[in-house]
């Protein structure tokens, strides 16, 4: 196995300092919302953890030695397991480092885990939009966005008041919408959208998570700006209002 280890290969771009055997290897593409919802838990437990960036067009034979669908993320652990899918990989890190994100609560933690397995369809419908082909998709597209952002409104009415899912402790559905609801912020600054105002508890949830400093794995301009070239490089209907970025080819 040893050529196919991680560990044995040069990481681009690592300074020496950064040169540090981290217990947890989290393997990303770097705007993949379903990573990002991995590394959120991790920062929110304070565990120290590498991050490995690898593109997605030149996947290397490493990872696809531990990536059985070929996806990110993967959390390789100490070097020995790699586990995969976002949602086991933050169960796991939740059953196995403190602080719980998990409410004690079975009833709550059944809601919970509930609402974190409606995000397909939440990251569908609200960023659905940065796939369409032309306009009609793209319409289409925008106007599931009220659909689901009622059912989130509905569903933190119901948890109390805020600011996070279950009010002051931060959970694992934070962590999971963090990334999809930023990204509706970044297609909205990239053709106005206007719809989150309209679900005030909503709105306040998403702006919490935005100025969480977990949320974020890069610095938030540069993260937008990557988000931006890489919907520019989709050449979809909404590419053409993106009119400020170079895009280099790949
Ligand atoms: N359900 C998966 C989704 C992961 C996923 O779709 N990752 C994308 C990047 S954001 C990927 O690796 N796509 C590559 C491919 O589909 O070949 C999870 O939650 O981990």
């Amino acid at each position: 196995m040893g050529e196919l280890n991680p560990r044995n290969l040069p990481r681009s771009g690592a300074k020496p300092d950064e040169d540090f055997m981290a217990e947890y290897l989290l393997v990303s593409f770097k705007t993949c919302p379903w990573v990002q919802r991995s590394a959120i838990s991790l920062r929110e437990k304070n565990t120290p953890f590498e991050f490995r960036h690898i593109e997605r067009d030149n996947r290397p034979d490493w990872f696809l030695a531990i990536s059985p669908h070929r996806k990110v993320p993967v959390l390789r652990v100490d070097d020995s397991v790699s586990l995969f899918e976002s949602g086991a990989i933050n169960e796991y890190l939740d059953e196995t480092i403190a602080p719980r994100l998990h409410p004690e609560d079975p009833v709550q933690r059944a809601i919970n885990r509930a609402w974190t397995d409606y995000v397909p369809t939440f990251a569908e419908h609200v960023t659905g939009v940065a796939y369409a082909d032309d306009e009609a998709a793209g319409k289409s597209c925008l106007d599931k966005i009220p659909v689901a952002f009622e059912r989130l409104e509905r569903a933190l009415e119901k948890q109390g008041a805020g600011p996070l899912f279950n009010g002051a402790k931060y959970s694992l559905v934070d962590a999971a919408y963090a990334p999809f609801l930023q990204r509706y912020f970044f297609l909205d600054r990239i053709r106005p959208i206007g719809q989150i105002a309209k679900y005030p508890r909503l709105k306040a949830w998403a702006d919490t998570l935005m100025k969480r400093p977990s949320t974020h794995s890069f610095p938030e301009a540069e993260f937008e700006q990557l988000y931006r070239e890489n919907v520019k490089r989709r050449k979809k209907w909404l590419s053409q209002f993106i009119a400020d970025v170079a895009v280099a080819a790949e």
